[in-house]
């Protein structure tokens, strides 16, 4: 069965990986290194801290405490700025119209995001009063791939794990949902991300009678 659905958001709802992307990619020019696309990957689903690490490691650059705070502060503003004005229309493709679909089928879904921002994106592109329950970076102890995120959702919404859904596109993301014992949708290709159930490209692919097929649940 299944009873739930837990989106992810940056990559998923909405293209906000680029806005990261970019915040970090300018990040790295002040401090002299370039930031390629390609390690941007291993941004995607972690927390600011841990994809600051793994920027300057990245760059090979060492930083003090004191100044890591200041760069990931000086990052999180810039990308602030870049997610002001977001409405309906930044939405991804087919967004809209299978979370209009799944409250049809009275199908709950809550929001398992890494974000600290989550709130003002959700506000912005006005799809926060449809969520059941929304868990963000500011409730968790622990970031993906724990499946602390995935959990929390599940249990704000009186569901157990194994009846929930996620839609990741993040490997952190996609083992947080396994470890949480949950099936998992993969918004991406399977030569990039491993261990979904199956994989789309975006949610225009997919409707909720499809979705159980491909899980093979009545
Ligand atoms: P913030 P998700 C994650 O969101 C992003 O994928 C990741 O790139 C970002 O570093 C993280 O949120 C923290 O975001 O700096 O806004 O708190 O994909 O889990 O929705
Ligand atoms: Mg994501």
């Amino acid at each position: 069965q299944i009873e739930a659905v837990i989106f992810d958001l940056d990559g998923v709802l909405i293209d906000t990986a680029e806005y990261h992307y970019v915040a970090w990619k300018n990040l790295a020019a002040d401090m002299g290194f370039e930031f390629k696309r390609e390690d941007n990957e291993r941004l995607k689903g972690v927390s600011r801290e841990e994809s600051l690490r793994i920027l300057l490691e990245t760059g090979a650059v060492e930083k003090t405490e004191a100044e890591k705070q200041e760069l990931a502060a000086r990052k999180n503003e810039a990308y602030l700025k870049s997610i002001q004005g977001l409405t309906e229309e930044d939405l991804l493709p087919g967004v809209r119209g299978f979370l209009r679909e799944l409250q049809t089928f009275n199908v709950p879904f809550a929001l398992g995001s890494a974000s600290r921002n989550a709130s003002v994106i959700l506000e912005g592109t006005g799809i926060s009063p449809l969520f059941a329950a929304v868990v963000d970076g500011n409730d968790l102890g622990k970031a993906k791939p724990d499946p602390e995120v995935f959990l929390k959702g599940a249990e704000k919404m009186g569901i157990a794990p194994e009846a929930c859904v996620v839609f990741e596109d993040a490997q952190a993301g996609i083992d947080a949902a396994r470890a949480a014992g949950m099936r998992v949708v993969a918004v991406g290709s399977p030569e990039m991300l491993t261990g979904a159930d199956f994989y789309i490209s975006n949610l225009k692919d997919i409707t909720f009678a499809g979705l159980k097929r491909e899980l093979g649940v009545p």
